[in-house]
């Protein structure tokens, strides 16, 4: 069945696939599960509708038949589950894999949020420089032991996986810090990520929403 997913009407970042659908939009096009798109405005999250399908009233969900879900952790790893390609067959690969999706959105995803939410809502607060000088730090220390573990890995764990979906995701929103460029081998994963064509139909599909022009 062709799922229903909903991403911003109006994105902040100018259709840059930083909002989360993108890593459902990844995955999707990853297993090749075609998909449809409903746009929601700010107003809508929080009306009754959209909160019946994501009681926070945020962006993506994923509707396929009855089914109805959120977090995009839950939603990648259903299509992973579901289609071959995101997990491996090796049951102790899989578990790792999983592993990784949880790593990137309970490790290293907080900080680079907390960071980027201060860069956008505390910028003109006295405290706004001393408190960035701290966020990158944490932001840092969670990149410098993502590079120790990648080495000169192309994937976080053998082969290309949901879990990579998941941290690529969370660690491109430092994207314009500067920190990750302190890392080579983690620039290196970023780029790598972004010539898959899955990864590039999704990125132009998010941007079409923006720019108002059909992808294809
Ligand atoms: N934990 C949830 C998940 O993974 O699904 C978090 C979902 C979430 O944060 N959704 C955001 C949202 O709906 C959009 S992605 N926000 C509206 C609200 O909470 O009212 C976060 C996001 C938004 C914008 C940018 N940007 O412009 O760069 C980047 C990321």
């Amino acid at each position: 069945m062709r799922p229903t997913i909903t991403a911003f009407e109006s994105s902040p970042d100018r259709g840059r696939g930083l909002a989360r659908d993108m890593r459902v939009r990844w995955a999707l096009e990853e297993v090749g599960q075609p998909y449809d798109v409903r746009l929601v405005s700010f107003k809508a999250m929080k009306e009754p509708a959209h909160l019946r399908l994501n009681p926070f009233g945020q962006i993506p969900t994923y509707e396929e038949g009855d089914l109805a879900l959120f977090e995009t952790g839950s939603i990648v790893l259903h299509i992973a589950k579901r289609h071959a390609g995101l997990l491996p067959d090796d049951a102790n690969a899989r578990a790792r894999a999983i592993t990784w999706m949880f790593a990137a959105v309970s490790t290293v995803e907080p900080p680079i949020v907390e960071r980027s939410m201060a860069t956008l809502v505390e910028r003109d607060k006295p405290w706004y420089a001393e408190r960035l000088t701290m966020l990158d730090d944490r932001a840092r220390a969670r990149l410098t032991q993502l590079s120790h573990h990648m080495g000169r890995a192309d994937w976080l764990d053998g082969a290309f996986s949901a879990g990579d979906i998941m941290m690529v995701h969370a660690v491109r929103r430092l994207e314009g810090s500067g920190l990750l460029e302190e890392h080579p081998n983690i620039t290196a994963y970023l780029a790598r990520a972004a010539t898959r064509p899955a990864y590039q139909r999704a990125f132009a599909a998010q941007l079409a929403v923006f720019t108002g022009k059909n992808p294809d």
